[in-house]
């Protein structure tokens, strides 16, 4: 039996093929976090890194049904949502050394993930400001005649921004092909959702605005994938936005690799809580019973990601940091 995240009822028709791409993505993307914590301490990366422990089922159960033309707007917290859409590894861990090589050439750090290559169009540090730019490119596809969805990520907080109700609104005036992917993880900050909001029901704040929305279990990446799915078709067949409430939680600290419990604005109780639901090993433990899934194969598996990582940091360590005089290019402000 599996805990505290129930798979079963998602499980149907989902072929293997895609089940063990779920769990290689999220598994991934934990790796690639549980890395970039280890060495943080080492001063190496002159960045914030606001990491997504906890939040990997979110990421891999959207991106999963997008294809590669398709626009993903990330936000401060994206490293999930850029491996999840396929952007490369190198380019994410060189970003993080402040390198040349870096996906915003070492200018950026973690908050400014980019790979046009792959539909991740953009990452951006203020609160709810990826929003509009993902309604904005819906509707360019729109103009365009062309089929691509925009899915924005935001958290909680971002809710609570007026541009997110503006965009939303606008999104549905003109049937938009985007879908507004919340990642509620129960703060901004420090700052609990039940010291900012009356009530826990994001998802039916947009309701008045006749946008389909939907609560999730985030940490159930099977329900994710096949409510993003159903999102995203429509969203493809012209039949306008949606909304989905992913109810998630944070395992680390706002940023940094720590609890935040020594902070103390939450408990450890409320962490422990949590861990029962972790998403990647609730989800490894699900398809180790359905037999998708052998002890060797977790083993292989993680042995190729973390062989991909080390050689990652290597490539990082290894390449130039942007030239003295060239630093201030690409820049806005001197
Ligand atoms: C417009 C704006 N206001 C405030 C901040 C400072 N800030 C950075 S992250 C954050 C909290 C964001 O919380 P949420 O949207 O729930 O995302 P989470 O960090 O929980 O993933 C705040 C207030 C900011 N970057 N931009
Ligand atoms: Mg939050």
């Amino acid at each position: 039996m599996t805990d505290s995240v129930e798979f079963e009822s998602s499980m149907m028709s989902v072929p293997d093929k895609t089940l063990l791409g779920l769990y290689w993505t999220m598994l991934r993307i934990r790796k690639v976090q549980l890395k970039i914590a280890e060495h943080y301490h080492e001063d190496e990366m002159h960045t914030p890194v606001h990491l997504c422990i906890g939040q990997e089922a979110i990421a891999a159960g959207v991106c999963a049904n997008l294809r590669t033309e398709d626009y993903v707007f990330s936000n401060h917290r994206g490293h999930g949502h850029y491996l999840a859409k396929g952007g490369d590894l190198n380019a994410l861990i060189a970003e993080l050394h402040n390198k040349e090589k870096g996906c915003s050439r070492g200018r950026g750090g973690s908050m400014h993930l980019i790979d046009t290559s792959v539909g991740l169009l953009g990452s951006s540090s203020i609160v709810g400001g990826g929003v509009p730019i993902a309604t904005g490119a819906a509707l360019g596809a729109v103009l365009r005649k062309s089929d691509q969805v925009s899915v924005a990520f935001l958290g909680d907080a971002a809710t609570e921004e007026g541009i997110v109700f503006e965009s939303i609104s606008f999104a549905v005036l003109k049937q938009l092909p985007v879908i507004f992917v919340c990642e509620n993880n129960f703060y901004a900050v420090y700052t609990p959702l039940n010291k900012r909001q009356s009530h826990d029901d994001i998802y039916r704040h947009f309701e008045g605005l006749s946008i389909p929305c939907f609560r999730v279990d985030g940490n159930n990446v099977l329900e994710t994938y096949s409510i993003a799915q159903e999102a995203i078709e429509r969203a493809r067949s012209g039949d306008g936005p949606s909304f989905l409430e992913c109810r998630t939680y944070r395992m680390t600290d706002h940023h940094g690799g720590e609890s935040g419990v020594e902070v103390g604005y939450r408990t450890q109780a409320e962490v422990d809580h949590w861990s029962a639901k972790c998403p990647v090993e609730c989800y490894e433990r699900f398809l180790i019973e359905k037999r998708v899934l052998s002890f060797e194969d977790v083993k292989v598996v993680g042995d190729q990601i973390d062989s991909e990582i080390e050689s990652a940091f290597e490539y990082a360590r290894s390449s130039p940091l942007p030239d003295g005089d060239g630093v201030l290019r690409y820049v806005m402000a001197e």
